[in-house]
C-alpha cells in the first residue's frame, strides 16, 4: 500500500514559498489528454522536492525513505480505492493519487518506516508550487506504476540544480549557530551523519531548498523533530537552514589547554569546603535535575521534593553524573561547560566550573577503589563532540590536564574520520578504567587513569554508531546502542574485551537500560527504541543462561516509536518507558509500564500531562517513587515543564514539582553512584 499522506510533503513546502497564495481543491480535475514530455513530469518531481521523501522509479536523485515508496503507486491506489477503510472523494486512480498530493491527510498510508504516515508529514502547501501542467504530469506517471519508466531526462534536471544557493553574511552566522545548537547533535559537526543522516552538500543538494525546508519544518517519523511545529524554528528559518546545508559545511576552531584554562573558575577551593555536611538533609536522596533551556541544574531534596538550589551552568545540561563518594554532582552542557556542585553545603552550588569543548555530552568521575589505589572523586572525564576529543581533569577543582584526539580510522573500514565525537562514558568498578565510546569510528576505547598524563588506551572494534549505555546488573558487562547498526555491543569489562553484537529492533536508545530478572530468561537488560514500538530484553547472564546470554530473549510490544529512556530498580516489580519523541502528541507524552512478573505486554500506558513530552524516569534511593520529566516549553508560562512523581507499587501520582523550565534527564546521587538502573 503507499501513502497519501507524505508522498508530496516536500512538494507541499515548495509551494509553499513560491505561490503562497492560490489554493488549489483537491480531487475533480481531470488529467489532461496531452502527456506532458518525460524531461517536463521529471522536473515537476525536482521542482517538488518529492524525491527527498519517496523512491519515484526513473527520478535517479529520488531515494527517500520517509514517506512511502511510490514504484507501485498507481496499483496500491488501485487497492485503497476498493478498501473499506478509505473515506476519501476519489472514484479513480488518477484522481487518488491528486487528492493524495493535496489532501495528504485524507487517507494515510501504513507505508511509512514505522507505520502508519503521521498526520501532517506531507504539507499540502508543497503541491502550491507546482502549475497544473506540472501537477497534472506527475499524477499521470504516479498512477501509471508500475509498468512506466522516465528515463534519461531526470539526470539532466539534476545536474543543472547541483549549485548551492546563497546566503548573506548575517543569515550564514546565525543559521550556523542554530545548526550547532539543534542538528550537529545528530547529523554531527562536519554533516557526516551519525544519529542522523549525512548533510553534505552531495546529499543535500540534489534534494534541494524545498525538500530540506519541509523535512526541518515537519520532521520525519524516523526520528528528525518537527523544528517548525514546535515553534523552535520558523517557516523563514527552517529555508535558510535548507539552504545553508546545501553549502559546505564551516570547520569550528579548535581548543587547547590554554584556551580551556582560560574559561576554569574555582569558587570554592578543595580546602575551603565543609569537611561534613552543613545540614541534615538525606542529601544521598537529592536529585540532580537538568532544566535544559534555563540552562540549570536544579538540586531537588528526593525526601521533601524541595527545590534546594537551582544552580547555573552550561546551556542545555546533557547530563550531571556523581563522584564516588556522591558528594559531587559533575554536570556538562551542550556547550561544553562542566560544572561540580558540592553537595554537603547548606545551600547545594556549584564549587567549580570550566570549558573543555564548544559541543559535548558526556561527563564522569574515577570510581575505582582497590588493589591499584583510592581513585574517588580523583579525576574527571570529559566526552566532547567538537572538537573531537577527551579530557581528564582533576576530580575536586575541574582544573583540566590532558587532552586525547580521538581522529582516528573508522573500525571496519579503516578510513580516516575528521570528527569521531565522544558518546557515553562509563567508569569501571573493577580496574582504574573509564569504557569510552567513539560514536563515528565504532570503537570502544578502555582509558586506564593509573597514570592520567600518560593513560594506556585498548581500542576495542564495536559498531557505528555508538551512543548511550549502561551496566548490567553485576557491573561486570557494559551494553551500548550502536544506534544505526541497529545493534547492542557488550563489553566485558573485566576481560577487556567486545564479547557480542546483539541484534535489535530499529534505532536502540536505552539511556542507560534497566535491569531486572525475566521469570523465565533470568537476568536481563532492557532498550526501548527510537525506531520501533519495541521494548526488548536481553540475557545478561551467560554463566547461570549461558544458552540466552547476549540474545533478544524478549520483544514487548509497545504504542509506537520514539522511545528515548527506560528504567527499573531492583526493588521495583516495574521497568517503565517513554515515548518521548513519537510524532503523535498524546503518544509523545505517554509512558508504560511493564511488570517483570508478567513482562509479555505493557500493563498499563497513560498521559502523563495534558501537555509537552513525558520523557526520562529516576527513582529515589529506595526504588518506591519514580519520577517522570514533562518536558514542556521554556515560552509558555504554565507550561513549561514540571516533575511527577508516582508511588511505584500502586502508580499513583504522589506529588508535582511544578514549574521547571524543560526539566529532562534526573540523577538521584546514591543509584547514580552505585549505577542502579
Ligand atoms: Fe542525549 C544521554 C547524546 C538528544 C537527554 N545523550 C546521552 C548520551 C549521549 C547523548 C552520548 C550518553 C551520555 C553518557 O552516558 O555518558 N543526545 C545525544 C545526542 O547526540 C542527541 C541525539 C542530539 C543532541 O543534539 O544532543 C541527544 N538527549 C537528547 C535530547 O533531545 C534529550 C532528550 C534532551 C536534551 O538534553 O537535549 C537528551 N541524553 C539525555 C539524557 C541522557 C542522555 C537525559 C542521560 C540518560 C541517563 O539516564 O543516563
Amino acid at each position: 500500500m503507499m501513502k497519501k499522506g507524505v508522498f508530496l510533503f516536500a512538494l507541499a513546502l515548495a509551494l509553499t514559498f513560491a505561490l503562497g497564495g492560490c489554493r488549489r481543491s483537491a480531487p475533480p480535475a481531470a488529467v489532461e489528454a496531452a502527456p506532458p514530455s518525460p524531461q517536463a513530469v521529471a522536473a515537476a518531481f525536482q521542482k517538488g522536492g518529492c524525491g527527498a521523501c519517496h523512491i519515484i522509479p526513473g527520478i535517479p536523485t529520488a531515494i527517500g525513505t520517509i514517506g512511502p515508496d511510490l514504484s507501485r503507486m498507481g496499483e496500491a491506489a488501485t487497492t485503497i480505492l476498493t478498501a473499506k477503510s478509505y473515506t476519501g472523494k476519489a472514484k479513480t486512480v488518477a484522481a487518488f493519487v491528486r487528492e493524495s498530493i493535496l489532501e495528504p491527510d485524507v487517507f494515510l498510508s501504513t507505508q511509512c518506516p514505522g507505520g502508519i504516515c503521521p498526520k501532517g508529514l506531507m504539507t499540502p502547501a508543497l503541491a502550491k508550487s507546482l502549475s497544473d501542467q506540472e501537477l497534472n504530469g506527475i499524477v499521470r506517471y504516479l498512477a501509471s506504476l508500475p509498468g512506466k519508466s522516465l528515463t534519461a531526462p531526470a539526470q539532466a534536471v539534476t545536474t543543472t540544480v547541483m549549485t548551492a544557493p546563497t546566503l548573506s553574511d548575517a543569515e550564514f552566522a546565525s543559521i550556523k549557530q542554530i545548526f550547532f545548537d539543534r542538528c550537529a547533535g545528530c547529523h554531527g559537526t562536519l554533516r557526516k551523519g551519525a544519529t542522523g543522516p549525512a548533510l553534505t552538500p552531495d546529499k543535500t543538494q540534489p534534494k534541494g531548498t524545498a525538500a530540506l525546508a519541509a523535512i526541518i519544518f515537519h520532521g520525519t517519523p524516523r526520528g528528525m523533530p518537527d523544528w517548525g511545529k514546535q515553534g523552535v524554528l520558523t517557516q523563514a528559518q527552517a529555508e535558510t537552514m535548507a539552504r545553508f546545508l546545501q553549502n559546505e559545511p564551516p570547520v569550528p576552531p579548535e581548543m587547547s589547554l590554554a584556551q580551556m584554562k582560560e574559561t576554569w573558575k574555582v569558587f570554592a577551593a578543595p580546602d575551603k569546603r565543609p569537611v561534613a555536611p552543613q545540614h541534615t538533609r538525606d542529601w544521598e536522596d537529592f536529585f540532580a535535575v537538568t532544566l535544559r533551556d534555563a540552562g540549570q541544574v536544579a538540586i531537588i531534596d528526593g525526601d521533601t521534593f524541595e527545590v534546594l538550589n537551582k544552580v547555573d551552568t552550561g546551556y542545555a545540561v546533557h547530563i550531571s553524573r556523581m563522584s564516588a563518594t556522591g558528594r559531587y554532582v559533575y554536570v556538562i552542557g551542550r556547550d561544553g561547560r562542566a560544572t561540580i556542585i558540592d553537595l554537603w553545603l547548606a545551600k547545594p552550588d556549584k564549587v567549580a566550573e570550566v570549558k573543555t569543548c564548544y559541543d559535548a555530552r558526556s561527563i564522569e568521575s574515577s570510581k575505582y577503589k582497590g588493589p591499584e589505589g583510592d581513585f574517588s572523586d580523583k579525576y574527571a572525564i570529559i566526552g566532547c563532540y567538537w572538537p573531537p576529543h577527551f579530557v581528564i581533569l582533576d576530580g575536586l577543582t575541574l582544573e583540566p590536564f590532558k587532552i586525547v584526539s580521538t581522529r582516528s580510522y573508522t573500525y571496519d573500514t579503516e578510513e580516516y574520520h575528521p570528527e569521531p565525537r565522544v558518546a557515553a562514558i562509563v567508569a569501571s568498578h573493577f580496574k582504574p578504567e573509564w569504557i569510552v565510546n567513539v560514536k563515528e569510528t565504532g570503537q570502544v576505547w578502555l582509558v586506564n587513569y593509573t597514570d592520567p598524563k600518560a593513560p594506556s588506551i585498548k581500542m576495542l572494534e564495536a559498531e557505528r554508531f555508538l551512543h548511550d549505555g549502561g551496566w548490567d546488573a553485576t557491573r561486570r558487562y557494559f551494553l551500548v546502542a550502536a544506534n544505526q547498526a541497529n545493534k547492542v555491543a557488550v563489553i566485558d569489562a573485566q576481560e577487556s574485551k567486545l564479547i557480542a553484537l546483539v541484534e535489535t529492533p530499529k534505532t536502540p536508545h536505552p539511556g542507560r537500560g534497566a535491569n531486572w530478572v525475566d521469570p523465565q530468561y533470568g537476568p536481563v537488560w532492557s532498550t526501548a527504541h527510537l525506531g520501533e514500538g519495541a521494548l526488548v530484553a536481553i540475557g545478561t547472564d551467560p554463566a547461570g543462561h549461558p544458552g540466552q546470554a547476549w540474545k533478544v530473549v524478549r520483544t514487548i510490544p509497545l504504542p509506537g516509536g520514539g522511545s528515548l529512556f527506560v528504567k527499573s530498580h531492583p526493588n521495583s516489580p516495574w521497568i517503565w518507558v517513554d515515548h518521548s519523541l513519537n510524532s503523535d502528541e498524546k503518544i509523545q507524552r505517554t509512558i508504560c509500564v511493564v511488570e517483570k512478573a508478567d513482562p509479555t505486554k505493557t500493563a498499563r500506558c497513560w498521559e502523563v500531562a495534558d501537555y509537552g513530552r513525558a520523557v526520562h524516569f529516576e527513582y529515589n534511593r529506595e526504588g518506591t517513587q519514580v519520577w517522570v520529566s514533562v518536558w514542556g516549553r521554556a515560552d509558555q508560562p504554565g507550561k513549561t515543564g514540571e516533575i511527577v512523581i508516582y508511588d511505584d507499587e500502586s502508580l499513583k501520582e504522589v506529588a508535582r514539582v511544578p514549574n521547571l523550565v524543560t526539566p529532562t534527564g534526573k540523577f538521584n546521587v546514591y543509584n547514580t553512584v552505585k549505577d542502579l538502573y
